[in-house]
């Protein structure tokens, strides 16, 4: 989020579009009900299905899956040519002005620098003009034919409200009030905030439909705004602390970069990631990239990581791929290229796409780890449960290993939530049986490979040898040391720079915030944008102050969210150029003539004169982008492509199937269904009752939702003679399953292109492990192809044919 959910009550108008935020995120629900009833808030809500959240719009449009970005496009066609922008902001916070280079252009469904046979782009084009002075040439007037301002609405004026109704079936009546509703927004006194989740991301397309978001925000001026913002509802509890830790294969903490082949030396690393900036008077954040790294290298190996082995840059894995996220793996494994894998909470069977896939890569592997506080379907692929998981076990000889460990109530520890909150929470039970903490199971993984590089040696073990494993009990490190590391501290004293004969910071005390961290060894620190939790202060994450002086939603001292304890982020695009508030109601900081004042940590320099530094400090630009150069791999703007499975043809472009630069694995290719043979969109979801694939173990979670269940209208019911609470068979490319038929009105067919297109609802939580009925789950049917720039898997759209059946047969052994 940009914002936080406490911030949403501020809002005019909640536009709820790819997610379900009454049903999965209830509890953050309540400051969209606290907007409608204090401030008289709109709620519009624009889903295939009409959704609990639907039931309290005010306004609803269907759409089919898969289809937003023409929708967006649309709304932001519509509101170009309505004049429905807020040009101030536009003009001063956005890179509308920047000229782009001659080359680019966008041409039946493809942008210029497309090659086919490597599925990419060659991004070359999609670049500004830069003056002979280096900075990006723009046209303040917006009168250039090729500044981006004009660029985007050529490239939007395609998207008309007819369009968007043959691409997304929404019928141009319903479409139209969107579009007046939200472009009522572009006036500086009014706001809008966007709501998303998997409805936009689990999508082939997924990171564009985003960005479609958040261009249409930046162009009504509501990026940085009190009751504003992206606001991306984050999945489980601690998701964004995952992203935010570098989980992500390609990603180390804090969002920098893990290193590629392309970079064997730290000076290649660092030569392309402290950028310049591109217009006079920028700051440039990440100039101080190197001060992040250096400090997180001294965080992994302390006093071995030295200036003359560049902080032991060579111990850092180099990738050869983009990314080794979920889906590559499971191609490897698939693939027999894999010996071993430890899961770790997490239960891919059912989470991740195509199932018969998954069971036949585990199945190759010697031997699987899991941890987790439960029996999960991934410890039990090799269990034969007839129909519902009909594997032949005899002939899997994969060896696994079942770790249990204790769940987030039984530890101490912080959840960063969809906010940027990192919330200290403690204890509340102890573990049962011989549950361990995941943090004692892989202290003692460490410990023991140490010793056996230690008496065996091994190929390359410097980097266990010399990790940094200062905890007072090695066995088992608390939560508050691995806090205290993560925020960083000085390793020697650390000078000020005002006056370099004053201490800033002593040696062994912990820094502030980054600010205070050094390029030159002096200072340590786990995750930079986290610098700030444990500090001198104590434990920020702890603090429960819920004082909210001004009503203003922004609780500074109610635990700490990162950067800097700010809670809005991009807050100094909430004033205009002169420092004024656009809204003196919806004030957030203000310029004083000397000083940034207000209600949040300023995210420019206390002192930085409003007119001299641009809001988006982050970007080189130091502006916000509509257009962005080389950053997204798909296109610099967002255009409509289909999913890889579509009922109809891609109207761009008739010939294009899904994202063209999407990565399609060998054996995944013939695996599409297409239109003829599957005529019906599937897409899945999860349901209030359960929480994916553990709550079923619970009996009063299994009591309410029972028994796995699909959704069709009722027309499709008739058509296919299929009855409510019958049995039905959904099978796809990849798979087949049975479930109880729900029949609906939430679902309606919908017209695309000139063809009825029904849409098959497929909730997601059933397994064969726990206490609820056995079922098959979505994943059963999905194809195993993710989102072009981040691979998220694309579990939301896709094809199938359904049938009436008899039910499901158990295992006979
Ligand atoms: N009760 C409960 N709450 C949960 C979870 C849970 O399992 N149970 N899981 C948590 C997790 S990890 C996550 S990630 C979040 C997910 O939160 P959400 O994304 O809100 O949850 P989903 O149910 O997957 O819903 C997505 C919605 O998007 C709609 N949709 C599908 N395709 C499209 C499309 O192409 N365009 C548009 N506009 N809408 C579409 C679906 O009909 C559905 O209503 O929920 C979290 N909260
Ligand atoms: N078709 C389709 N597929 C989907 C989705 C969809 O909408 N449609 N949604 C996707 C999304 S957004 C998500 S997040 C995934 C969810 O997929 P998973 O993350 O695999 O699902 P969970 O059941 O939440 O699994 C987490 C596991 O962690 C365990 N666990 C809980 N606490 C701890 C702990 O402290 N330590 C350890 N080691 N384990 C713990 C739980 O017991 C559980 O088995 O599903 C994805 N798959
Ligand atoms: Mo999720």
């Amino acid at each position: 989020m940009t914002n936080a959910w406490t911030d949403i009550k501020n809002t005019d108008l909640v536009v709820v579009m790819g997610g379900n935020a009454a049903e999965a995120h209830p509890c953050g629900f309540k400051w969209v009900t606290e907007a409608k009833a204090h401030r008289g808030a709109k709620l519009i809500v624009v889903d295939p299905r009409y959704t609990r959240t639907a039931s309290v719009s005010d306004l609803y449009a269907p759409i089919r899956p898969g289809t937003d970005i023409a929708f967006l496009s649309g709304v932001i066609n519509y509101c170009m040519a309505n004049g429905k922008v807020q040009w101030e902001y536009l003009r001063n916070f956005t890179n509308a002005s920047f000229i782009v280079k001659d080359g680019f252009a966008y041409q039946d469904g493809l942008f210029s620098g497309y090659n086919e046979e490597k599925r990419d782009y060659d991004r070359t084009s999609w670049d500004y003009v830069i003056g002979e002075d280096g900075f990006a040439v723009t046209d303040p007037s917006l009168q250039h034919p090729r500044c981006v301002w004009n660029l985007l609405k050529e490239h939007v004026s395609v998207y008309t409200p007819e369009m968007v109704e043959r691409i997304c079936g929404t019928p141009k009546e319903k479409f139209l009030k969107v579009a007046e509703l939200i472009s009522t927004c572009s006036a500086p006194g009014k706001v809008m905030t966007s709501m998303y989740a998997l409805g936009w991301t689990q999508h082939s397309s997924g990171s564009q439909n985003i960005r479609a978001m958040a261009m249409l925000q930046l162009i009504l001026g509501n990026i940085g705004m009190r009751g504003g913002g992206m606001n991306a509802l984050r999945g489980h509890s601690n998701i964004q602390g995952l992203t935010d830790l570098g989980l992500m294969s390609h990603l180390l903490t804090g969002y920098l970069n893990m290193p590629t082949e392309k970079e064997p030396d730290f000076a290649k690393y660092m030569e392309t990631r402290q950028f310049k900036p591109l217009r006079p008077g920028q700051t440039s954040y990440w100039q101080n990239y190197r001060k992040f790294m250096v400090s997180f290298q001294k965080a992994m190996w302390g006093d071995s990581a030295t200036a003359e082995n560049d902080w032991n840059y060579h111990y850092l894995p180099k990738l050869d791929v983009p990314s080794y996220d979920v889906l590559r793996m499971f191609e490897l494994m698939y693939d027999g290229k894999v010996n071993g894998y430890i899961c770790q909470g997490f239960n891919p069977l059912l989470a991740f796409p195509n199932r018969a896939k998954l069971t036949a890569a585990l199945s190759k592997l010697k031997f699987l780890i899991t941890m987790d506080p439960l029996e999960t379907e991934t410890a039990r692929f090799w269990e034969n449960h007839g129909e519902y998981n009909d594997v032949d076990t005899a002939s899997i000889e994969t060896e696994v290993i079942q770790l249990p460990t204790t769940c987030f109530a039984e530890e101490e520890g912080s959840l960063t939530n969809s906010g940027r909150w990192l919330q200290w929470h403690w204890a509340g039970g102890t573990p049962p049986g011989e549950a361990q903490h995941d943090t004692w199971i892989m202290a003692q993984i460490f410990l023991r490979m140490r010793e056996l590089y230690r008496k065996e040696g091994g190929a390359f073990p410097d980097p266990l040898m010399n990790l940094s494993w200062d905890y007072a009990d090695p066995n088992e490190p608390t939560a508050e040391e691995l806090a205290r590391e993560i925020n960083g501290r000085a390793l020697t004293d650390v000078m000020d720079p005002a006056d370099p004969t004053k201490v800033l910071v002593p040696a062994g005390k912990q820094v502030l915030n980054f600010s205070q961290l050094k390029d030159d060894g002096s200072t340590m620190c786990g995750c930079w944008i986290y610098s700030g939790c444990f500090n001198e202060q104590g434990n920020n994450m702890a603090r429960r102050d819920n004082h909210d002086p001004d009503e203003t939603g922004a609780y500074l001292g109610w635990t700490f969210a990162w950067p800097v304890n700010r809670r809005t982020l991009y807050n100094r695009a909430s004033a205009d150029l002169s420092g004024k508030p656009w809204d003196p109601t919806r004030k957030i900081i203000e310029w004083n003539g000397e000083k940034w004042t207000g209600y949040d940590v300023p995210d420019i320099s206390p002192t930085a004169k409003p007119e001299e530094v641009g809001p988006f400090i982050m970007n080189q630009e130091g502006v916000s982008r509509l257009f962005t150069r080389g950053m997204m791999r798909d296109g610099p703007f967002p255009a409509h492509m289909e999913p890889f499975e579509a009922p109809i043809p891609n109207v761009m472009n008739p010939k294009m199937v899904g994202n063209p630069v999407s990565r399609v694995f060998v054996t995944d290719a013939e695996e599409f269904g297409t239109s003829a043979e599957f005529p019906y969109v599937g897409t899945s979801y999860r349901l209030t009752e359960h929480f994916h694939y553990w709550t079923k173990h619970n009996r009063v979670n299994a009591a309410l939702q029972p028994e796995f269940f699909v959704e069709i209208s009722e027309e499709l019911a008739k058509e296919k003679g299929i009855e409510k609470g019958g049995w039905v068979r959904v099978w796809s490319k990849r798979g087949s399953v049975k479930a109880k038929a729900v029949v609906t009105k939430r679902i309606r067919p919908l017209v695309c292109d000139g063809k009825t297109v029904h849409v098959v609802g497929i909730p997601l939580h059933w397994g064969f492990t726990g206490a609820a009925k056995k079922g098959f789950g979505p994943n059963s049917l999905t194809p195993f192809v993710g989102d072009a720039n981040i691979e998220t898997p694309e579990s939301k759209a896709f094809l199938v044919n359904i049938e009436p059946s008899s039910g499901p047969e158990e295992a006979s052994a």
